[in-house]
């Protein structure tokens, strides 16, 4: 009797079509009828004016980029079970400060004032996927470079490169931490005229930690690594029982083979942020340079010594 009622229910189901129940299912309704479309139609008057298609297609690109608030929503409601507990606070105050929420687009200047505050981390505008050896150079200053182009609204919830979605759920609230600010500062420093060797292990070193590490917290594992905080599915993925967990320990996590085509088999746990830069600090002292440097807060330069 019950499947002749669930059949019933099913066939009802199929006559009505979707509807939105709420004001935020509105991102879905989201079909255009493109047949007077200036790109599209002939007889439209601006079909042969390319300067106005072209600003057409930047006013829709905003349009659909509305549906920003999907990724924030989703992933917000991972983040306190899935966070560690110092993205979660950072995370409360730049809404409490209200440069994040649902409705907000961050500004780059106000999220770099609110780091510099923080950690003395501040923003600079990137235009894409940078050298390893240039995107690290950067963290020796405590300097971010942040994209500023969003992903592609046909999938909202992936990106192949960093977007601003990226940066600013997966990066930003970890950088207003005091000790992560100093542990990814001193991944840059140890970066400085390293060999191109070197910046493949440091660069590895990076994507275990900065963006896809996890830490130990009150006994449970919880992630601080960027690319997980931003991905809803490998952020579930990466805290099941699934991928293997190692301690970490840097000179074993710089040769970690790794890729960025699917979910990591492999992430590596740090006991804390202090701990983790205990042990960053004692491998780049067995990294083999001709000099050693110090940065200079005051004057924000590198002062370069030589060794004898
Ligand atoms: N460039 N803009 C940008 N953002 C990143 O996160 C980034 C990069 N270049 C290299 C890189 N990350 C990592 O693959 C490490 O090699 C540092
Ligand atoms: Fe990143």
């Amino acid at each position: 009797l019950k499947r002749v009622a669930d059949d019933v229910r099913i066939v009802q189901e199929e006559k009505i079509p979707w509807f939105p129940k709420k004001i935020s299912d509105l991102d879905k309704c989201n079909h255009l009828i493109t047949k007077y479309d200036p790109d599209l139609d002939q007889d439209h008057p601006g079909f042969s004016d390319p300067e106005y298609r072209k600003r057409r297609g930047i006013i829709s690109e905003l349009a659909f980029n509305y549906k920003q608030r999907e990724v924030y929503r989703t992933l917000n409601g991972l983040y306190p079970t899935h966070a560690c507990r110092q993205f979660l606070e950072a995370l409360g105050q730049l809404e409490s400060e209200c440069l994040y929420g649902e409705d907000k687009i961050p500004q780059l200047g106000d999220v770099s004032a609110f780091l510099k505050e923080r950690t003395g981390f501040q923003l600079r505008p990137v235009a894409g996927l940078l050298s390893a050896r240039d995107f690290l150079a950067s963290l020796a200053f405590r300097v971010f470079q942040c994209t500023q182009y969003i992903r592609h609204p046909s999938a909202p919830m992936h990106s192949p490169e960093p977007d601003c979605c990226h940066e600013l759920l997966g990066h930003i609230p970890m950088l207003a931490d005091k000790e992560f600010a100093q542990f990814s500062q001193e991944i840059g420093l140890a970066s400085l005229g390293a060999s191109d060797e070197d910046i493949e292990k440091l660069s590895t070193l990076y994507w275990f930690t900065v963006e896809f590490g996890l830490c130990k917290q009150n006994g449970t594992v919880k992630a601080y690594g960027a690319g997980l905080l931003s991905s809803y599915g490998e952020l579930l993925f990466a805290l099941s029982n699934e991928p293997q967990y190692k301690p970490f320990n840097p000179a074993e996590t710089a040769v970690q083979p790794y890729q960025d085509q699917s979910f990591q088999p492999v992430y590596f746990v740090s006991e804390s942020f202090e701990d983790a830069k205990h042990k960053l600090r004692q491998y780049s002292s067995t990294i083999q340079k001709p000099f050693s440097i110090r940065y200079d807060p005051y004057t924000c330069s590198m002062e370069v010594l030589d060794e004898p």
